[in-house]
């Protein structure tokens, strides 16, 4: 006798049971907690959940047990620009004598610094670099990531950048990987006092040949005084819009240069950084759908004083994601469980606005939301299992890597 339809699909490839599952559904505003559940996969996408008890009717080619650990699905660090060479170390002591981001940058150390680094070394010595960078995300669940350009501001080096990012992810079996090019990061010494004309290479050259090449998933840029100007900023965004790349912005972080409304008209995936935003600011993002993706990683290395208007955010309900900014300078962090707790304890988020920050919400800034950050049925089977009582663990430790399990695409890869 043939099987029916309905009981076909009931035939899963592996279920994990007697787990807690923290779904981060968007049904739920809290973590979405299933206790005692189980949780099915076929063809590497989530195709059940629901009590261990309903669960014995199922038949699974693979069942695992487990041990009453918590399920959360795959970490997203939405912002990071891990792909870089050298390291910034001796600035970092300049500044803790008493020398400011801003004053390092425009003597040419800060981005720039980086940048010779980057220029100069192969793209095997970039990619090392940046796979050890990698490894240290993946320990605590990461598996997505974004990673930018714009430490090359120059067309070889931007490309050479985007490579070894593709490669990342290529060859990695546990982390996807999206691109962004960010060119207009720095101004690059060959176009100095001139950035308008830097800004010019950047659409008629840098752009068309990185698309072209599809290095690129999304369109990225630095607005600040140290930076390039709203008006330079646009002319990128119009670019990437007729190429239809998405966009997403540094804004705010220094200064209110009304960055976060002009990526706002541009319908930007997010707006990053946001510390000096303004109401006026939070409400275009919230028309626009934009994600307010937030950096205190950023905040604590650069001392700062002012606070992301979180409450604002809630009252217009702007989804909050929460990043490493993983960079050489203002944020050389590669744990995204630190920057969970440095995101309530500095910046009040509540356990599961920061961790939504890093599931659901991280999902949405990178346009991925059909397709991850939260556990529900037809979702990619990305999963971590952690050793903890509660996932507010996860936010409340520092240091402590309660990550027990990994599964990519339903496939347990730690
Ligand atoms: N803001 C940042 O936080 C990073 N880039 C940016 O525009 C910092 C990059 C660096 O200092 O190397
Ligand atoms: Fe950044």
């Amino acid at each position: 006798m043939s099987k029916s339809k309905s009981q076909e699909e009931q035939h899963w490839d592996a279920i994990w049971i007697n787990a807690n599952i923290a779904t981060f559904s968007i049904s739920t505003e809290d973590y979405g907690v299933m206790e005692n559940a189980a949780l099915a996969i076929k063809d590497g996408r989530i195709a059940w959940l629901g009590s261990v008890a309903e669960a014995t009717q199922f038949k699974a080619d693979e069942t695992h047990d487990a041990d009453g650990h918590w399920i959360t699905p795959g970490l997203i660090d939405c912002h990071t620009h891990l792909v870089y060479a050298g390291n910034r170390a001796r600035e970092f002591e300049m500044r803790l004598n008493g020398a400011s981001y801003e004053e390092l940058q425009k003597a040419g150390g800060g981005i720039l610094s980086t940048v010779k680094a980057t220029r100069a070394a192969s793209e095997d010595e970039l990619l090392e670099a940046s796979v050890k960078r990698l490894e240290s995300l993946k320990r605590e669940g990461v598996t997505t990531v974004e990673i930018k350009s714009g430490y090359g501001l120059e067309l070889e080096t931007e490309i050479k950048m985007l490579k070894v990012a593709r490669k990342i992810g290529d060859n990695d079996k546990q982390v996807d990987v999206v691109t962004t090019f960010l060119g207009a990061h720095a101004l690059p010494p060959e176009y100095q006092n001139n950035s308008d004309a830097y800004i010019e290479h950047i659409v008629d050259d840098m752009l068309p040949a990185v698309h072209e090449e599809k290095l690129a998933d999304a369109v990225d840029g630095f607005c600040e005084g140290i930076g390039f100007s709203p008006e330079q900023i646009e002319r990128v965004f119009t670019k990437a819009g007729e190429l239809e790349l998405p966009v997403k912005l540094h804004a705010e972080q220094l200064s209110d240069l009304n960055g976060a409304a002009l990526a706002a008209r541009y319908k930007a995936l997010s707006a990053d950084h946001l510390e000096y935003i303004s109401e006026s600011g939070v409400k275009a993002m919230a028309d626009a759908g934009s994600v307010a993706v937030l950096l205190p990683g950023a905040f604590y290395i650069l001392r700062e004083k002012q606070l992301p208007p979180v409450q604002l955010f809630r009252e217009h309900a702007v989804p909050m994601a929460i990043a490493t900014d993983a960079n050489p300078g203002s944020s050389p962090i590669t744990s995204l469980l630190t920057v969970l707790n440095m995101a309530c304890t500095l910046f009040s988020l509540t356990p599961a606005e920061a961790l939504a920050g890093v599931t659901r919400n991280a999902a949405s800034a990178l346009g991925l939301e059909d397709d991850r950050g939260t556990l529900e049925i037809g979702k990619r089977a990305d999963f971590i299992l952690w050793d903890i009582d509660h996932p507010s663990e996860l936010v409340y430790m520092i240091g402590a890597n309660p990550c027990v399990s990994v599964i990519k695409n339903g496939i347990k890869c730690r």
